[in-house]
């Protein structure tokens, strides 16, 4: 137990806050439609459940039911045919998804974006308390979006992710170094990030099914069972040890788009038309964060769900909507289409160059 303690003591001495927007991109849509409050709402593809598309969330109303996030929009129509269904508007959450980093900024600069409705803040220097910290950031979140968050705060990444989930929607959870017995062990193993369904498969054949199981096993029984990097993530995981640190900013590796058609195709100028498009704003996104491309990748998939992908790299980082397409096209000759029909178009740019002068966007 003492020297538990002791391994963990550097970990402990930092104060991480997590954080999530509840039901995100359902939220935005109540917020900017009243008349959707208080009703099932889910979002997903192009808000026509009787076509393909999956859900990217629901509300909590609709959440009821059993639909979830990644189910086909199908069988969210089964499981509640009074839904209301609306396409996705990424635009417009990402509008939302600034306005609420601005206010976390205001409380550090030390944050680390991680995705459209999460990010993590280092508030170690910060003299606030916790609460006062969260009520701050709740306050000043809903005055600039009417939206609501989930907060967690722990010694670090791993634990203030977890604890943000606690009590969500609105939610406030502080965990700290004691809590680890009685309330990170009992939780599911999934719960642990890293722990995927393939993991939770195999530690439930070793009867692991909880946190705290996994904290018990000796850690040469993982490392022999998932190698010696995963084997010892897992075991200091599972004892809420995590060092990493807040990364403030990133470059970007790639930039991609894909689609899928709504009924399989093989018109060859519908293809090149669809890829056409897709090009147009993949360049766009590197125009907006300032990048140019080395290498275009081509992704297609048969109806058989095959996929294949072509490659074309240049010497000369390119951003021209003009020369990314020849590229791009110069693949798609290289793809055996003929009276194939094909279910899905994409699109990737990689081996990225920083142009200079570019302000690129938050
Ligand atoms: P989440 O934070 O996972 O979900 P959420 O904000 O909708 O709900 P919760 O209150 O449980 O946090 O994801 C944030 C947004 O990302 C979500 O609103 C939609 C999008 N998303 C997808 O498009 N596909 C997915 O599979 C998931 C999980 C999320
Ligand atoms: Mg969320």
């Amino acid at each position: 137990m003492q020297k538990k303690a002791m391994a963990q003591h550097k970990s402990f001495g930092r104060r991480i806050l997590h954080i999530d927007m509840d039901a995100f991109f359902a939220s935005v849509e109540e917020n900017r439609k009243p008349e959707l409050k208080g009703k099932p709402v889910v979002i997903g593809g192009m808000g026509d459940p009787s076509k393909r598309g999956v859900v990217s969330t629901a509300n909590y109303e609709a959440r009821k039911y059993g639909i979830s996030s990644a189910m086909p929009l199908r069988t969210a129509y089964k499981l509640c045919p009074r839904a209301i269904f609306l396409p996705v508007d990424y635009k417009a959450y990402l509008a939302v998804s600034r306005y609420f980093k601005a206010v976390l900024l205001n409380i550090t600069t030390i944050m680390e974006d991680v995705g459209i409705d999460e990010a993590y803040l280092d508030i170690s220097e910060n003299r606030d308390t916790d609460e006062k910290i969260s009520e701050k950031i709740k306050t000043g979140i809903y005055e600039k979006t009417g939206l609501t968050c989930s907060i967690g705060i722990a010694p670090n990444k791993l634990l203030a992710k977890i604890a943000s989930d606690m009590n969500k929607p609105d939610g406030l959870t502080i965990f700290s170094g004691e809590d680890i017995e009685n309330r990170l062990w009992p939780l599911p193993i999934r719960k642990l990030y890293g722990i995927g369904p393939k993991t939770e498969e195999h530690l439930k054949a070793l009867n692991i099914a909880t946190i705290g199981q996994l904290a018990a096993l000796p850690p040469e029984v993982l490392v022999a069972r998932f190698g010696p990097s995963y084997g010892h993530y897992l075991h200091e995981a599972s004892r809420g040890i995590d060092e990493s640190p807040i990364i403030t900013s990133w470059e970007p590796k790639s930039f991609s788009r894909e689609i899928t058609f709504q009924v399989d195709e093989k018109n060859w100028q519908a293809i090149a038309r669809t890829l056409a498009e897709l090009t147009k704003e993949v360049v766009s996104d590197l125009a907006e964060k300032g990048y140019a491309a080395r290498n275009v990748i081509l992704k297609i998939r048969y109806s058989d769900f095959r996929t294949v992908t072509r490659a074309c790299s240049i010497d000369q980082a390119v951003g021209k909507e003009e020369e990314i397409r020849r590229m791009a096209f110069s693949c798609l000759k290289r793809v055996d289409l003929s009276g194939k029909k094909i279910r899905l178009v994409g699109v990737r740019v990689g081996r990225l160059e920083k142009i200079k002068n570019a302000i690129s966007g938050v």
